[in-house]
């Protein structure tokens, strides 16, 4: 297999940065969107706010303490929603492999891409022009062989960074990494392995394959590749991601099993009328939590037939929810999805059938 060359763009201050954009009283200015002096948390903050201190997820009285003349901002969630749509319009001019995970944030794999650009650094500058004259806004790049170091490169050099981690810097890099800022390393897992004295990568990994399996689970296998920079993952495009839904933001965080139990039944109701509707299940349900610092993770289970028996959906979500409550917890967001769906299927066989005609 060729090495495989993966970059990762991210907005920078994005919903700031459109705020900024669009109303010019607000460029070079402190501003915090969502939330007031009096209630609620902070969306994000413009680069100019960040320099007090203040951030996503901050409450808006506490945003007020470190600089009063901050500025809060209503978000406009379809104007972040339309630039999103222009971001991924750019992306598609270089590659139809592109993983979005939020409104301002997608992997792309260009290893071949549709300008037969052979230097990923490259692409990554192009599209970083893209942006800059389409949206008047600002992206960061990173670029690398797999997800998880093209992840950490974007953040590297923000805001308007481009930093690009070659295969034989990865491993002394990763040696030097504080464990937080591990893509999949949540609050409670750092504090674990702080509690084990394990600091930066080059702590994690004197952990052999066995000790380290033993005290983190499933994930200890992923930490001790990712440490060692494997990272096989596949960029997984959107459109094989079909799925019928249900999410819930939660009101309070929540960390408590039998309150998120609560809600997840709140959520199986709707989410299996939902499939009985349609007459569309799934081969596969997944279960998403947002931690309160914004970490998602995906846990999923999967049956070779469709899973129809309301009951066995149940089981299957709540086991998936309490094996994995306490990685990200507090929770911001709980949701429940089914994918390889019945029609999706017969839809996808249905093109295949077309294409034998071409
Ligand atoms: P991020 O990419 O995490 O942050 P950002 O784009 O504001 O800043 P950066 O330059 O560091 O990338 O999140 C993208 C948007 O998602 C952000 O503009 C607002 C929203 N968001 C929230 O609503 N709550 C949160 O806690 C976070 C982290 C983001
Ligand atoms: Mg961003």
């Amino acid at each position: 297999m060729p090495q495989r060359k993966i970059i990762h763009i991210d907005m920078d201050a994005f919903y700031a940065a459109v705020e900024q954009r669009d109303n010019p009283e607000l460029r070079g200015k402190a501003i915090a969107v969502g939330g007031s002096e009096r209630r609620g948390v902070i969306t994000t903050a413009s680069y100019e706010a960040r320099k007090y201190g203040i951030g996503s997820a901050m409450p808006g009285f506490k945003a007020k303490q470190l600089y009063d003349k901050i500025i809060f901002v209503k978000p406009r969630f379809q104007a972040y929603k339309e630039v999103s749509n222009q971001i991924r319009t750019i992306f598609h001019k270089y590659t139809d492999i592109i993983e979005p995970l939020s409104l301002d944030e997608a992997f792309l794999d260009v290893t071949e891409n549709k300008i037969n650009e052979p230097i990923a650094t490259e692409v990554a500058k192009k599209i970083k022009q893209d942006v800059k004259s389409i949206t008047d806004l600002t992206c960061s790049a990173g670029v690398s062989y797999c997800k998880f170091l093209a992840k950490i490169a974007s953040d590297m050099n923000k805001p308007d960074g481009l930093t690009v981690i070659k295969p034989h810097q990865a491993e002394k890099f990763l040696e030097t990494l504080p464990v937080k800022k591990f893509f999949g390393v949540g609050k409670v897992t750092a504090k674990k392995m702080h509690s084990m004295g394990i600091e930066t990568g080059a702590d994690l990994k004197r952990l052999s394959k066995v000790e380290i399996s033993e005290r983190f689970g499933k994930m200890g296998a992923y930490f001790y590749d990712i440490v060692r920079g494997i990272d096989n993952r596949p960029v997984k495009p959107d459109r094989i991601r079909k799925s019928l839904a249900v999410e819930r933001t939660l009101e309070f965080n929540v960390d408590d099993y039998e309150d998120a139990e609560n809600i997840m039944t709140k959520i199986l109701e709707e989410f299996y009328r939902r499939l009985k509707k349609a007459q569309n299940y799934g081969r596969t349900i997944t279960l998403k939590l947002k931690s309160a610092d914004f970490k998602i993770i995906t846990r999923s289970s999967s049956r070779n037939y469709f899973i129809r028996n309301e009951e066995e959906i149940k089981s299957i979500a709540l086991k998936l929810l309490f094996e994995n409550l306490d990685e990200v917890a507090p929770v911001r967001l709980i949701g429940l999805s089914a994918s390889n769906l019945e029609k999706e299927q017969k839809e996808e066989e249905g093109q295949n059938g077309q294409m034998k005609l071409f």
